[in-house]
């Protein structure tokens, strides 16, 4: 594994998170070269050490690794399209957030052009890169992560998922799903409790306690979920429908949004009537794994 921190890199798109990818190499002491397409971007990089490349083929030439971090994938095409014959034996670590198809159809045509292609995601906003805080996944051919990770390091926690170029997307949109479905319950919680003159801060350390409580059970639920099997240890899928009717009629009593719970009920009320209402809540999972029905 290469952890030297004289590892040259190269780093383009300079927006917010760019730079923030930038500074971090500075910081750890690599040859940083940077371009952007707006090149006053650069200029604080540049005042810290950093070389400015004239142009993207100048910047690629300069990294032992180059991170690219744009808009999004079209933008990422429009940039190396014109340079496709300069790709060959160059690892190109691909920041920029997009879907898996997309992920998938890069990291083909940036191999068939010879180079070797690492697709990322970051799980993190620009103030936390280089820190521990920053998650950023990658997925591609091991040996090419293996290679680098030394060098990714200065960037955060790195993680390699897997050689599926797809997986850092699907990770980032998974995550993002947790993400947004904590917040959302925890936005209802707080909208209940107001009706009782309850403050958010006052509420917040139950949730936090119910929150970290629920992902504790994940582990045994996903053992379920790979078995197959769905024993109801703990409360049947029929009995958390009970406590859903209960939170719908207690949101709309007091003239709370009832969206989400209803969203709720009618995952579990069809895993019921496909005949489920006996067995554990995972068995939902068989739900999340069909087309959307309904909000399309
Ligand atoms: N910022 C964040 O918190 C999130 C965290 C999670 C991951 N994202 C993804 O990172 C990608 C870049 O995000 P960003 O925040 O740096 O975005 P901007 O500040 O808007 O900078 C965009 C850069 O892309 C360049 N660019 C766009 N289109 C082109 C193009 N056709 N040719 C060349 N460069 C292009 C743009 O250049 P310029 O406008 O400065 O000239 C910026 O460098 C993104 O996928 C997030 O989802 C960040």
């Amino acid at each position: 594994m290469n952890n030297n921190t004289d590892t040259p890199v190269a780093i383009i798109g300079l927006g917010l998170m760019g730079q923030a990818l930038a500074g971090a190499f500075l910081r750890a002491g690599h040859p940083t070269t940077v371009w952007n397409r707006t090149t006053s971007k650069a200029t604080e990089l540049v005042a810290d050490g950093a070389q400015l490349a004239a142009t993207v083929t100048d910047a690629l030439k300069a990294g032992s690794l180059t991170v690219i971090c744009v808009t999004d994938y079209p933008a990422m095409r429009q940039l190396l399209g014109p340079i496709e014959t300069e790709l060959k034996g160059r690892l190109l670590v691909n920041l920029t957030s997009g879907d898996s198809t997309q992920a998938r159809a890069m990291a083909g045509w940036a191999e068939e052009r010879g180079a070797r292609y690492l697709d990322g995601a970051i799980m993190a906003i620009p103030p936390a890169i280089g820190t521990v805080d920053a998650v950023i996944l990658h997925s591609g051919r091991k040996p090419d992560f293996e290679a680098h990770k030394g060098t990714l390091d200065a960037l955060g926690t790195v993680t390699y998922l897997g050689e599926d170029h797809g997986l850092s997307a699907l990770y980032d949109v998974a995550g993002l799903s947790m993400m947004w479905s904590v917040l959302n319950a925890w936005l209802q919680g707080v909208a209940l409790v107001s009706t009782a003159g309850v403050d958010a801060a006052t509420f917040t350390p139950f949730a936090h306690q119910v929150a970290a409580g629920t992902a504790d059970w994940l582990a045994g639920y996903a053992e379920q979920i790979d078995t197959g099997s769905y024993p109801a240890d703990d409360a049947t899928l029929d009995t958390h429908v009970g406590g859903m009717a209960h939170l719908i009629e207690e949101s709309e009593a007091l003239g709370v949004n009832a969206e989400l719970p209803r969203l709720f009920k009618a995952l579990a009320d069809r895993a019921i009537a496909a005949g489920h209402g006996g067995k554990s809540y995972p068995v939902l999972v068989e739900e999340f794994g069909k087309q959307s029905t309904v909000y399309r």
